[in-house]
């Protein structure tokens, strides 16, 4: 077994695992170690107590659980579904990314606002939205975000609106919402700062959105099950990643490894290969000197020039719901905002006002009251360096205002992540920036050396959500990449199973 190639995968999240699972799975791995910085397995897939129940710190939901995501179908074959969500009605729903759960509209003047006049403003808003795919593949655009083409849009339409003023104000605002919300779904800070051509490449899968019943943590807990015990080391930092090189084990005389990895505890591991799978947010803080020699400028440039912004939870408990029994959406409104007015930057005055939708958590008899609002951006940086004395202050605060009940008793417990804050993710999940294209995705998934005759080829792999070019952001995109990784490698070794892809189980 010691002839056999030595590989090295960095991080334990869904992109490591999935590449551990399928690499080990082949007889022509046995040298196979996952380093993992933290003290458990998942990543930004991440179960948490709360009370009694399990929540969901990181990812949420399968976005598009259908049989080609395979996400889906592993959890599936893990049996972590309910019947409802593995039922071919659920997997045939086209929701465009956008699920329609029964939504109550608050605004900041203490009332609930018309389902008819936030029906028509969600339509108007997706429709604008979906026009933005019309960018993809154009050589010109007009404006160069997002967020840029949709408030030209807005404004021109404004113009012929019959409405009167109040109502007028009232569909800006609400529309204002939209566009927050559009923050947290590509966990960016303003939608100006991402790319409009490329917009379109990112893509849906058909089914509607499910949760893990037991917890999104089921299933990297099941993987990491299934791979060799003594192969996976927790509190693991790896500081550099050395390639290009000539190491040799001092047990080992004659066979030397191109690459060495070094730990934050000093310890040392050569390899042949090594597959990268740590946030995009952890390379850009860390790309200098995380990898010796440095990457290529392309690389280098596509770390710097992709999006990774912050989308963040706050779970608040209640004693009593204040929001109606069939209710399990409740949004934002601010009357005052509109997004064809620049917006404030006093984060400490009104970083909540960023916070514009809270999920009421299914079913209560499970969970009690338990809400969990989404909060994107700088707010949401702002957010993680408050107590929770604080946040339950501002947000009770917030709440009484959207009630009108200014005795509305406060949340009985908090909970938030802290995804920016955290030394090995720093934010939520990439997105394409003003700036940048598929094509840097393309660069960043590039393995090392660049020169496909080196002698020593796949030193240095990478993978994870950030190198998935259509489905970047998302849980599949991350399983994918990995897969995608071990792919590369099984091939480089072209053995005869190399073309079984199940996972064992
Ligand atoms: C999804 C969802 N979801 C909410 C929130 C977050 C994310 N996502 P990992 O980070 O998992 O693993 C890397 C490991 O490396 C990790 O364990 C580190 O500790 C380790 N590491 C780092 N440095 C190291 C070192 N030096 N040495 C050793 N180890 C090291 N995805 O499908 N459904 O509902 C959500 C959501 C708050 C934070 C999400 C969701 C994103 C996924 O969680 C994420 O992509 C994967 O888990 C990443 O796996 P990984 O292995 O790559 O990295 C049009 C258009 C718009 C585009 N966007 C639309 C999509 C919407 C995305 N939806 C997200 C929404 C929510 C709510």
């Amino acid at each position: 077994a010691e002839a056999r190639p030595r590989v090295l995968v960095v991080g334990a999240g869904l992109a490591g695992l999935g590449a551990a699972q399928r690499l080990s799975s082949s007889r022509a791995f046995p040298n196979l170690r996952l380093l993992e910085s933290t003290a458990r397995a998942g990543g930004r897939v991440c179960s948490q107590r709360f009370g009694s129940e399990v929540v969901e710190m990181g990812a949420h939901w399968i976005h598009g659980p259908s049989k080609e995501n395979p996400v889906f179908q592993l959890a599936s074959d893990y049996g972590l579904l309910d019947e409802e969500a593995m039922s071919e009605e659920n997997q045939q729903i086209e929701v465009g990314g956008h699920p329609l759960l029964p939504a109550v509209f608050y605004s900041n003047a203490g009332r609930v606002l018309s389902p008819e006049l936030v029906e028509e403003v969600r339509n108007l808003f997706s429709t604008l939205l979906d026009q933005t795919r019309e960018f993809l593949h154009m050589a010109q655009v007009s404006v160069p975000s997002v967020g840029e083409y949709l408030r030209k849009e807005i404004a021109q339409q404004v113009k012929e609106w019959t409405d009167d003023d109040e109502t007028k104000w009232l569909k800006l605002a609400i529309l204002n919402t939209y566009f927050k919300l559009e923050c947290c779904v590509s966990g960016t800070h303003s939608m100006d700062h991402v790319a409009l051509g490329p917009f379109g490449e990112y893509a849906m899968l058909p089914g509607l959105d499910c949760t893990f019943p037991g917890g999104y943590g089921g299933l990297p807990d099941c993987m990491l099950t299934s791979l060799p015990k003594e192969s996976v080391l927790f509190h693991k930092p790896v500081t550099v990643v050395r390639w290009g090189g000539s190491y040799q084990e001092e047990s080992q005389e004659g066979r030397t490894f191109p690459v060495q990895v070094e730990c934050e505890d000093g310890e040392r591991f050569l390899a042949d290969h090594v597959i990268i799978t740590v946030p995009l947010g952890f390379l850009k803080e860390h790309h200098e000197t995380f990898i010796d020699p440095p990457l290529p400028p392309r690389k280098a440039d596509a770390i710097r020039q992709l999006g990774f912004g912050t989308n963040n939870k706050i779970f608040l408990e209640f004693e009593q719901p204040f929001w109606p029994p069939d209710c399990q959406l409740i949004e934002v409104v601010w009357e005052d905002e509109s997004p064809l007015v620049e917006a404030g930057t006093n984060l400490q005055a009104s970083w909540f006002r960023k916070l514009i939708v809270f999920l009421v958590l299914q079913p209560p008899e499970r969970y009690g009251h338990v809400l969990c609002g989404f909060i994107a951006g700088k707010e949401s940086e702002y957010m993680e360096t408050l107590s929770d004395a604080a946040v339950i202050t501002a947000l009770t605060d917030v709440i009484r205002k959207l009630t009108g009940n200014p005795h509305l008793a406060p949340p009985k417990k908090v909970m938030r992540s802290q995804w920016h804050s955290a030394p090995y993710t720093r934010g939520s999940y990439s997105y394409v920036a003003v700036g940048s294209s598929g094509d840097d995705i393309d660069a960043l998934a590039q393995p090392l050396p660049e020169d496909a005759a080196d002698p020593r080829p796949l030193q240095v792999l990478f993978a994870g959500e950030a190198t998935h070019r259509t489905f970047y952001s998302t849980t599949h995109g991350a399983l994918l990449s990995g897969w995608r990784e071990a792919d590369r490698l099984l091939s480089l070794y072209d053995t005869s199973e190399s073309h079984q892809h199940k996972p064992r189980l």
